[in-house]
């Protein structure tokens, strides 16, 4: 491959010994399942290394939820062949992940569980695939579980492709079927597997090789990683040139400035390592390190011709809270990092690898407004920072509006609910509360019922815990994003009041005991809590004080307090996306690395009655 340094003698080349893909889907279709296959059976690890599953979800958030939040670069060897592979989440609160990085490959396996079929997050990261003209390889994963759909599934997706190709050669994709888990793909129905060859000889067969130009090296910046040694790590596909440790380069940036740096060291992928190597050619899959500064979606372009390739775009952000200095009367205890600057500054840094996510100041010094693409993208957000061991106080999601030519427009999404019969009254009944339209409904003839709603986001804040009680968790829903739609007016809240605590002193078994008189309460006996913290819930509209520090009188001797031990009913834990989902906008949950506590913003009673009368004031008026 003859180099050139004039860029006005471009030759077009491919190179044959590299392939780059993509590998998308709906959640749970078993992605970084695949993936571990092909790692081990390409041999990229010792005989006797114990790797373990879901080898990819490093994080420790990944492997706790059994999800994979971050897109993820590795290689495998097959036949003289590297095939550079981006494992990518499937869940929609991560889809800005796939549009980060989806353009860095050729082809994509689109995988379509074998039972649940094309699902809303399949039909998005394929529109995205075919927008960016990747060679599509279908593959049915899942093919060992018993109650599996093939033909059913198989049609669904070809009318997927019907629905998104925009061109004739894309509905002309490869099939495969595959079980990830028993590491085994075939390409006809019905014969027996023994391993995932088959899947590597189709990448190999139908994705086209990396196209290369040749010239002064380009390559655009679509991941970021961090060395405390090596410091900041730039990923990206090469698409013209080579590089080198010492190059002299120029990072191009947003705002256009053009910043001279010399390149440290060169890395290329290979399992679950980076391998330091010499040179990099056009069409690889790259990390290199000697940039200061440099942000996703910059081009680092060689010195002599520092043209920027089209920034990486990325849809907008959908729902938004606010993020402040904890204001309780319990802040700065448990957390390492509690002040304004080092929250600030902790948000702004997550800007520069979390793609979707926009921060903004507030009126308010010591609160900042956070954007992101569901409530699990802001709650994964929350949980990292907490365990890096941040304390904050966080709103209410709220929808993101809009106004367009002088009108009010809010998100709107597709909600896909895959439920029974017997569900089906309880459930449209809770989204008609919610503004949500019924588009769709299937019923597969074994009591199988797929609903389809168009719903406004606001409508879908606080919705899955309800809907998973509702089904005694026997349904499964999915949303996507729509676009904007005309204001739609405000939802009722049908939540009901809350048990605030009266005083700051501890909890103990009796005062709980007498609060679980009014509902149910969210906190053990023994539990430290402040005048204003929320400790349980109950049915009727309006908040209740309880006192659950008080001491049964000491009178009467015989009856001690276990006796009354007995009588409590276990608390009503909450998990940290179940408290964002469970706060109304008068109330906020307080974060630190020991708790999560929920709180009404106005701490004593007199506050809040005052905040009432006012509100009532003003609505006459
Ligand atoms: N029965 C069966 N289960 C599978 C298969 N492949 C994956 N699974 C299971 O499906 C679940 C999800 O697998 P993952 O590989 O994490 O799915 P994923 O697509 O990477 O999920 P996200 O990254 O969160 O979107 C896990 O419990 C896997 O064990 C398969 O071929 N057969
Ligand atoms: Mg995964």
């Amino acid at each position: 491959m003859g180099k050139s340094n004039c860029h006005l003698n471009k030759t077009m080349n491919y190179r044959q010994d590299i392939r780059n893909i993509a590998i998308i889907a709906h959640v749970d279709h078993g992605k970084t399942t695949l993936v571990d296959a092909m790692l081990k059976q390409s041999k990229v690890f010792r005989d006797n290394q114990v790797v373990g599953e879901l080898i990819m979800d490093s994080n420790a958030l990944e492997r706790e939820k059994g999800i994979t939040i971050m897109s993820k670069n590795t290689a495998v060897l097959y036949k003289g062949v590297k095939i550079n592979i981006i494992d990518t989440p499937g869940h929609a609160d991560f889809s800005g992940e796939v549009e980060r990085v989806i353009n860095m490959a050729d082809g994509c396996l689109l995988l379509v569980d074998s039972v649940e079929g094309p699902m809303p997050q399949t039909k998005f990261v394929l529109r995205q695939a075919m927008a960016k003209g990747l060679k599509c390889i279908v593959v049915i994963n899942k093919i060992d579980r018993d109650n599996s759909r093939m033909a059913e599934v198989i049609r669904l997706t070809q009318d997927l492709f019907l629905e998104l190709a925009t061109s004739v050669d894309q509905l002309d994709f490869q099939l495969l079927y595959a079980s990830a888990r028993e590491g085994i793909a075939v390409t006809e129905l019905g014969t027996k597997g023994k391993d995932i060859f088959p899947l590597l000889d189709c990448i190999l067969e139908t994705v086209p090789p990396p196209q290369i130009t040749s010239g002064p090296f380009q390559m655009l910046v679509s991941n970021l990683d961090y060395d405390n040694h090596k410091g900041r790590i730039a990923i990206g596909r090469i698409w013209r040139g080579s590089i080198a440790p010492h190059d002299s380069v120029a990072v191009l940036s947003a705002d256009g400035t053009v910043t001279r740096y010399e390149i440290g060291e060169v890395f290329t992928y290979l399992g679950l390592k980076r391998m330091k190597i010499e040179e990099a050619e056009a069409g690889d899959i790259v990390a290199v390190t000697g940039m200061k500064e440099v942000s996703i979606g910059d081009t680092i372009a060689s010195f002599d011709l520092p043209e920027a390739l089209p920034r990486i775009e990325i849809g907008e952000p959908t729902i938004e809270m606010t993020f402040g200095v904890n204001t309780s009367p319990f802040g700065g205890n448990e957390g390492c990092f509690c002040t304004t600057r080092q929250l600030r500054a902790r948000l702004y840094k997550e800007l520069e690898t979390n793609l979707s996510l926009r921060v903004e100041d507030t009126d308010s010094p010591d609160t900042f407004l956070v954007k992101g693409r569901g409530e699990l993208h802001l709650a994964i957000l929350i949980e990292t920072m907490r365990r890096e061991g941040y304390e904050f106080e966080v709103s209410r999601p709220e929808a993101i509006t809009e106004i367009v030519d002088g009108n009010l427009m809010e998100p709107v999404e597709a909600l896909t609910i895959d439920t029974k019969g017997e569900y089906i009254g309880v459930l449209t009944e809770m989204l008609s509360k919610r503004q949500a339209q019924l588009t769709n409904m299937h019923n597969d003839g074994h009591d199988n019922i797929r609903l389809e709603f168009h719903i406004p986001t606001k409508g879908l804040i606080g919705f899955r815990s309800a809907f998973l009680t509702a089904t005694r968790g026997n349904s499964i829903m999915n949303t996507i994003f729509l676009g904007y739609e005309p204001w739609r007016g405000e939802i009722v809240s049908t939540r009901g009041g809350v048990l605030v605590a009266s005083e700051r002193n501890t909890a103990v078994t009796y005062g709980l005991n007498n609060a679980q008189e009014r509902g149910d309460t969210f906190i053990e006996p023994g539990t430290p809590v402040y005048e204003g913290m929320i400790v349980g819930m109950h049915a009727r509209l309006q908040d209740i004080p309880v006192n659950v520090c008080k001491e049964k009188k000491r009178t009467n001797i015989r009856s001690s307090t276990s006796d009354i031990a007995v009588k409590l009913t276990p608390p009503v834990i909450f998990s940290l996306e179940q408290a964002i989902d469970f706060i109304n906008n008068d109330e906020l949950v307080e974060v630190t690395p020991k708790n999560i506590r929920l709180r009404k913003k106005l701490l004593t009673h007199t506050q809040r009655l005052r905040s009432i009368a006012s509100l009532r004031q003003s609505i006459k008026a």
